[in-house]
Order: structure tokens, then sequence, then C-alpha cells
């Protein structure tokens, strides 16, 4: 036996996940009770408050009882290998950014043919004041190797997704001497909380939230590209099962509303009295590129919306757009375009695991007096 046959998973192998229609299934149902999204009326919040960012945890949350014992070690294609504690990290020049986390499956669950998978439907972001060094610190203490081409960051936490595997991404040394990209050890000014990777994670800002490895307790310089599941096999981005595919990298523009007026307990429908409503909602885009404009609909009638300030390279933006509501049954919409020009579909963006799908975002509305 290889050593990939021997991890090759008991439980999914066989009958894969194919893409479904209708209603949940209990799996995902399950998913969806250990991976919170966030309620879409705290997109008011400029930094989501700890316990209202989203999670995606893919294996079990670890117990991790101290910070006082976890090391981070650095080997592989480096001059001086090294094993770092979390006090030794926190000495190095610290820094405090602004991020907007996406998680490369939101919107997964609005496509007609959905993957069985964690259901998200809009909730899967949120934006925190990370708060770490930038890992260049750490690289330039051990010295990348000229032949140095590939950079594997490992979490602790493991299981199986059709093979066993710890979760584990890697990025260039290119990408992974930006300044921005961090090990972080606290989150809006405290430290991690458990479900977020206490007591050290990796931040990628710009990027879909699997690049940002949590329980970060491994680095390896590598010769040769790192080929863990989670980087070749899970975010691909494919038309079709055999697919070849291309990776999924940053972020795609997308905005959400605060759903307006008063909400059905059970259906999640709106009510709103006729006359003018001011709606809210967030905008932002991958990869440090700025949100330059926000279009609100009404039953595919779009005008401006009104652009809040820019907090930070990272950053979702505000919006707003007043609303004179009439009575009916309406369906109100928003859509952002970025400064490259890119823009969100107003269809479903197809993708045969649900990754990406930044289509524009529709909240159905009762307006009566
Ligand atoms: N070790 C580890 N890191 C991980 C994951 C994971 O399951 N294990 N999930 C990734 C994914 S897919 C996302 S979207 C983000 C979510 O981060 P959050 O739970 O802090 O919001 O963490 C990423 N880092
Ligand atoms: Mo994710």
């Amino acid at each position: 036996m290889t050593e990939r046959e021997r991890r090759v998973s008991p439980f999914d192998a066989e009958r894969g996940r194919p893409n479904v229609e209708g209603d949940f299934l209990r799996q995902e149902v399950r998913l969806a009770n250990r991976n919170a999204g966030i309620l879409l009326e705290a997109l008011r919040h400029d930094v989501t408050p700890t316990g209202l960012h989203y999670l995606l945890n893919h294996f079990d949350v670890p117990y991790v009882a101290s910070a006082a014992d976890w090391t981070l070690s650095v080997s592989g294609r480096v001059r001086t290998p090294l094993k770092l504690s979390l006090a030794e990290i926190q000495a190095l020049p610290a820094k405090t950014l602004r991020v907007t986390l996406e998680c490369a499956g939101n919107g997964r669950a609005n496509i007609g043919l959905r993957y069985q998978s964690m259901p998200w439907m809009y909730e899967a972001v949120g934006t925190s004041e990370w708060t770490g060094t930038p890992l260049r610190h750490v690289l330039d203490r051990v010295g990348l190797e000229p032949d140095a081409m590939d950079i594997a960051f490992l979490g602790i936490d493991r299981g199986f997704d059709k093979i066993l595997h710890e979760y584990g991404r890697s990025l260039t040394p290119q990408l992974a001497l930006n300044e921005d990209v961090l090990l972080v050890w606290a989150m809006n000014g405290a430290p991690l909380l458990p479900q977020h990777g206490f007591p050290l994670r990796l931040i990628v800002p710009g990027w879909y939230g699997m690049a940002s490895v949590k329980w970060l307790d491994r680095i390896e310089v590598r010769d040769s590209p790192y080929e863990g599941q989670q980087q070749v096999a899970s975010y691909i981005y494919k038309e079709s099962a055999d697919d070849p595919g291309v990776p999924v990298t940053h972020i795609r523009v997308k905005s959400l509303m605060v759903p307006p007026g008063l909400p059905d307990w059970y259906t999640r429908h709106r009510l709103v009295a006729p006359g003018p409503v001011t709606v809210f909602g967030r905008a932002w885009s991958g990869n440090g590129v700025p949100v330059t404009r926000v279009e609100f609909g009404v039953d595919g009638t779009w005008q401006d919306a009104e652009l809040g300030a820019i907090d930070g390279q990272y950053a979702w933006r505000s919006w707003q757009a007043v609303w004179h509501a009439t009575e009916g049954e309406v369906e109100i919409a928003c859509r952002a375009t970025d400064e490259n020009g890119d823009t969100q579909p107003l269809e479903e963006r197809w993708d045969r695991a649900g990754f990406g799908n930044n289509m524009v975002h529709r909240i159905g509305v009762t307006v009566r007096a």
C-alpha cells in the first residue's frame, strides 16, 4: 500500500457527492449548525463583533489549553530552521489590519444544482481587526534558500475529505513576503477564540478565507509545489468533475444588504411601509482592489447608491440608497463594481463545487401600510 492509499477515506470515496437540487440534506444542515454565518443585520457594524463573525471549520476545533507551549516550526529550504514560541513571534514588529474575510463557498446554496458541502447562501463574510506580525519577519529570520519555490502552512486539525490530511495551504514566496500577509494572534484586540484559530493563524488579505490557515504550527519551505488536498484538490474552480480547473485565489467583487423593514420569523420575508426607506449595505472586492460603484435595484430598475469611506485596502465599504417604496410585492437587489471594472453577475455563476458565486443579493419584500 502506498502512503496515499493508506490515507484514502473509508467514508465517501466511492459514492462521491453528486450535485443536488431541492431540500437540504441532513448532512448539510449538520454542517450549517457547526459553521455559523454572519447575521445580515450585523453588516451595520464596520468591524464585525467577534461572536457574529462567520466560521468555517472543516474538521474538529482543536483543544489548545494554553498558548504557553505553542510553537511554530519553520523547516525545509531555509538556511536556519527554527522553532519559535508564541512569545518570540509576539516580540516581532506588530501590525493591525482591518480585513474582510469571505469563504470561497459563500453563495453555494444559491446555485440550482448545488454541491453537497457547507450550504452558504450569503452569510460567509465578516470584517475584523487582525493583529500579528508580517510573516516576512519570520521568513527573513530563517532565510529562504534560492531554490525555495512554494511555502506550505499547516494547521493541527486533521480529518477526512477524500483522503486523511491536516488542513494545509501554500503560497509562493513572492506572495508570502508581502508586508500584509500576517501571522495573527489577536482578533479585535483579544486573543483568537478557539474557533478562529487560537493561538496562531495566517491572514492572507484579499484572498478567499481558505488561504488563512488556523491553528498554524508548521511552515515548510519547499523546492517543489505543495500538493496538500486543500491546495490541489479542494479549492479549484471546475466546470465538471473531470475538468482540471483553475485554483481559487482572490475574492470576487460582491455586495450585500441589511434586509430592511420587519422580518417574518420563518421565511425571513420582509414587510416594509410605503415611503422613503434608506437601505444600507456593504461592498468589497479582493486583492486590495477598491469598490468604485454600488447600484441598488428594485424589480430590475437600478439606481446608484452612495458609497461610504474606505477603511483600509482590504475592508468592505458601506453604501446606502434611498428607496421610495410603493405598495406591492417587490424584489430588491444590490450590485457592486470594482476598480478593475469587474461587476457582480445577475445570475448564478456556475462552478461544480459552488465556489466564487458572487451573483447579486436579492431580497423579497412586501410593501404595505
Ligand atoms: N486549520 C484550518 N484553517 C482554516 C480552515 C480549517 O478548516 N482549518 N478553514 C479555512 C476556511 S475555508 C475559511 S473560509 C477560513 C474561515 O475563518 P474563520 O472561521 O475564522 O472565519 O478559515 C480557513 N482556515
Ligand atoms: Mo472557506
